[in-house]
């Protein structure tokens, strides 16, 4: 979309293009066509440049960043699960819920029974939250239909959510999600469905990459390798549910995948993680599932640190492990219970959160990329991750396109 050359003046800017923050005091930012052209300290504005700007926002001293990005939430489903929050709370375990028929299950049934029109209305509702935070990219993974027409239907929504909102929105098809009821004791069979499924739905143009949940409650090693095997024939990038509940060796199958990310590791070893250098794979750490679970096994983030893989953070927002709506909550709880620093946490919802979801275009503040751009009524980017609670963002600016 065509959007006016417009100059940002007066703001402090955080690039994150290098290590660090990448402060620029007394910054500005040039965007034409929905692309940064130029930033820098606003005296060394190009003459040339100053010339073409047709439309101009004095920040008065405001931060500047990119948009921040979730890379990892299950925002299109029905129902609620607030009743098995209470279940856990008296004892249950998450896993004796889901063998129980609860859980995922539960869930499945819900937006089984939601039209469209419903799905949609309850996801662009609680769109809104992220919308507020500055959040320009966000992914939607399906996995509460388990049919073909209820799968599309979801991922359907999720693409209808980017034309209603102007938010960025990535759709991954997470079929292997849990075993519906149709298929019970004949897990293989679905795999092959869900393979069909998957040709059948890329060819519609509904799904930009593919998950799977690789657990004993969920799907095994060797389940997840044909559904990867099936994506990597459509020239899919795969992503991978991995070492949440156990340590399944998931983490090493889906770097053979090449994958952009792995996510929760709770449960990752040493194998997995040098299996993630080597591959390139991002770690994706969620501790609003951590939180809400009342999970007591920290995922090994020094030794992940230590490996250098690039570490990102999500809400993983779901109905049944992880409810909050609120990426910045999320980076706060990163560094509190997971230690993360913050400018690690900030990192991993803008330049880790892009390669987590194979998008070299944006994340950072820099020539070339889109203009994704977050303004904030904070001093310093630390603070990102220090207030919660606060809705410090003041604009949204997406691909040039002011929202909110
Ligand atoms: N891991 C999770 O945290 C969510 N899905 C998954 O594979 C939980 C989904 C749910 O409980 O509804
Ligand atoms: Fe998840």
């Amino acid at each position: 979309m065509k959007t006016l050359p417009t100059l940002y003046r007066n703001a402090t800017l955080c690039t994150l293009a290098g290590d660090d923050w990448g402060l620029i005091e007394h910054g500005a930012l040039f965007s034409r066509d929905g692309r940064i052209a130029w930033l820098g300290p606003e005296a060394q504005l190009p003459i040339a440049l100053a010339r073409e700007v047709q439309a101009e926002h004095v920040l008065q001293g405001a931060l500047l960043t990119p948009a921040l990005i979730d890379c990892h939430t299950h925002l299109v489903y029905g129902g609620q699960r607030a009743n098995e929050f209470e279940l856990r709370l008296e004892g249950a375990s998450y896993a004796e819920i889901a063998r129980a028929g609860g859980g995922i299950l539960s869930t499945v049934s819900a937006t089984r029974a939601a039209d469209e029109a419903q799905l949609l209305d309850a996801a662009g509702r609680r769109l809104r939250n992220w919308l507020g935070e500055g959040v320009g990219t966000l992914e939607i993974k399906s996995g509460y239909g388990l049919t073909l027409a209820d799968e599309a239907r979801c991922l359907r929504v999720a693409r209808r959510l980017q034309e209603r909102t102007g938010l960025s929105i990535r759709a991954t098809f997470l079929g292997a999600h849990s075993l519906p009821p149709e298929f019970a004791g004949r897990a293989d069979d679905y795999v092959n469905a869900l393979c069909a499924w998957l040709r059948e739905l890329h060819a519609q143009g509904l799904v930009d990459a593919v998950n799977a949940f690789c657990e004993s409650i969920a799907f095994s090693p060797a389940q997840v390798r044909r559904v990867f095997t099936a994506a990597r024939q459509l020239g899919l990038p795969v992503k991978l549910h991995a070492e949440q509940l156990s340590d399944q060796g998931g983490a090493a199958l889906a770097a053979e995948f090449s994958a952009l990310s792995c996510d929760h590791l709770e449960h990752l070893g040493e194998a997995g993680i040098a299996a993630m250098r080597a591959a390139g794979t991002v770690a994706v750490l969620l501790p609003g599932a951590y939180y809400f679970l009342r999970e007591t096994r920290l995922p090994p983030v020094a030794a992940l640190r230590a490996a250098g893989v690039p570490i990102a953070v999500s809400t993983d927002h779901n109905p049944g492990t992880s409810p909050g709506s609120s990426l910045l909550l999320t980076i706060n709880m990163a560094c509190t219970l997971f230690r993360l620093t913050p400018l690690e946490a900030v990192r991993g919802v803008t330049v880790n959160a892009a390669r987590a979801l194979g998008l070299p275009d944006r994340g950072q503040l820099a020539p070339g990329l889109r203009a994704d751009l977050a303004v904030w009524q904070l001093d310093h980017p630390r603070e990102l991750a220090y207030w919660f609670g606060h809705r410090p963002c003041s604009r949204l600016i997406v691909a040039g396109q002011e929202l909110s």
